[in-house]
């Protein structure tokens, strides 16, 4: 397929959402999220929706929402106004000179990858080469004040059908709740999330939760601390997965090396968008690591992406691609992201695969740039 996109012109909205529950981790805490909604628009008057999931601090990945719009603004709509291409792989490649500034990427990535399916006639999954026509859904539960909070928490969303659920652990919150679930939920598929907060300090809370039958302790220690999560994996059974640690190919390449991982969480935000998403995807499968996508709250431009994603076929374990319905009371695509029982449909239409509401966009629109 040679199909010919000249992006003519670019628009980032910075759009402001309440999310229907806190939600509190090892790092933050938020009641709102801001992300930057980018537009691309080729020559032709095609768009592609992408979206800018950092968070407002620099606490789970160094970027910021100033950083990212300072960057798209700067450098990566630069690279691309003007350019053409035929395969949406080439456009990172555009920017190969900036460094990091993954989750700025990410969404302009996403936004020439939705462009290029919808020209093309295609959807997102498709034009990725994904295979499922549904994927697995789990849910992330923050820290809550009480166990008694979490345990109504995960009641709600097992209830709901949600197959799968992870907890984000801390110090001093880890091996009591994840006990007082355990207890509750013999059977359920479990795991815990903690953000790199422990160090090696931590060893016996870590070894503690060994005997809970948890899937995989995700990111307990820091992003670069890479040596200290393959000691820990040599003491404990429980697999361990890495989120924060793998922004490039080639941090999983060296995590590979040295068997710091048994499960990879692959965000399309984290890697920089979709094709080093689906990069990661390839080698992974390849090393015989299962792989899920991880999420970052996404409003529904993100949450779409990622559900294309999960579509290939070694995203084998539940990914965090809940319903728009956990975290927004109204989403800014049509029809929201729904799961049935913990099940996502993969869509069949072009592009995106839904109609982005552009009305709710204006409305909570605190800052825009045309380029
Ligand atoms: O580590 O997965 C994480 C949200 C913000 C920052 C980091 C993480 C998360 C999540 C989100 O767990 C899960 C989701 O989007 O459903
Ligand atoms: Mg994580």
């Amino acid at each position: 397929m040679s199909t010919e996109v000249k992006i003519t012109a670019a628009r980032l909205h910075r759009v402001r959402m309440p999310l229907v529950h806190e939600f509190r981790t090892s790092s933050h805490r938020k009641t709102f999220l801001d992300h930057i909604l980018v537009e691309l628009e080729d020559a032709s008057g095609a768009i592609g929706w992408g979206e800018i999931a950092s968070t407002s601090d620099p606490y789970y990945a160094p970027e910021t929402v100033e950083t990212c719009w300072h960057v798209a603004e700067r450098y990566l709509l630069p690279a691309v106004i003007g350019q053409v291409w035929d395969r949406p792989e080439q456009v990172s490649r555009l920017w190969a000179k900036v460094r990091g500034n993954q989750f700025a990427k990410a969404g302009v990535d996403v936004a020439a990858w939705v462009l290029w399916s919808s020209v093309c006639g295609v959807s997102l999954a498709a034009a990725l080469g994904g295979t499922r026509t549904e994927v697995v859904a789990g849910v992330s539960l923050g820290i809550e004040p009480t166990i008694d909070d979490l345990l109504a928490e995960v009641e709600r969303q097992t209830a709901a059908g949600y197959p799968r659920v992870k907890l984000k652990i801390a110090p001093g919150w880890d091996v009591e709740p994840v006990r007082a679930v355990r207890a509750a939920y013999p059977d359920l598929d479990l795991h815990v999330d903690a953000n790199g907060i422990y160090t090696e300090e931590h060893l016996t809370a870590l070894r503690a939760l060994d005997e809970f039958g948890l899937t995989m302790i995700e990111q307990p220690f820091a992003p670069r601390a890479l040596l200290a999560h393959a000691r820990l994996q040599r003491t404990i059974a429980t697999p361990v997965c890495l989120d924060e640690s793998i922004e490039t190919l080639d941090d999983l390449e060296t995590a590979l090396s040295v068997d710091a991982l048994k499960v990879l969480n692959i965000k399309v935000s984290r890697m920089g968008g979709l094709t080093a998403a689906r990069a990661a995807h390839d080698r992974a499968q390849q090393a015989g690591i299962p792989v899920w996508c991880g999420g970052m709250h996404e409003f529904g431009i993100g949450r779409a992406a990622n559900v294309a994603v999960s579509s290939l076929p070694g995203f084998t374990l539940p990914s965090d691609v809940s319903a728009s319905e956990k975290y927004y009371a109204r989403d800014v695509i049509e029809p929201a992201v729904i799961a049935v029982r913990g099940v996502v449909q993969v869509p069949e239409a072009t592009g995106l695969g839904h109609q982005v509401d552009t009305d709710l966009i204006a409305a909570n629109t605190v800052a825009t740039l045309s380029l």
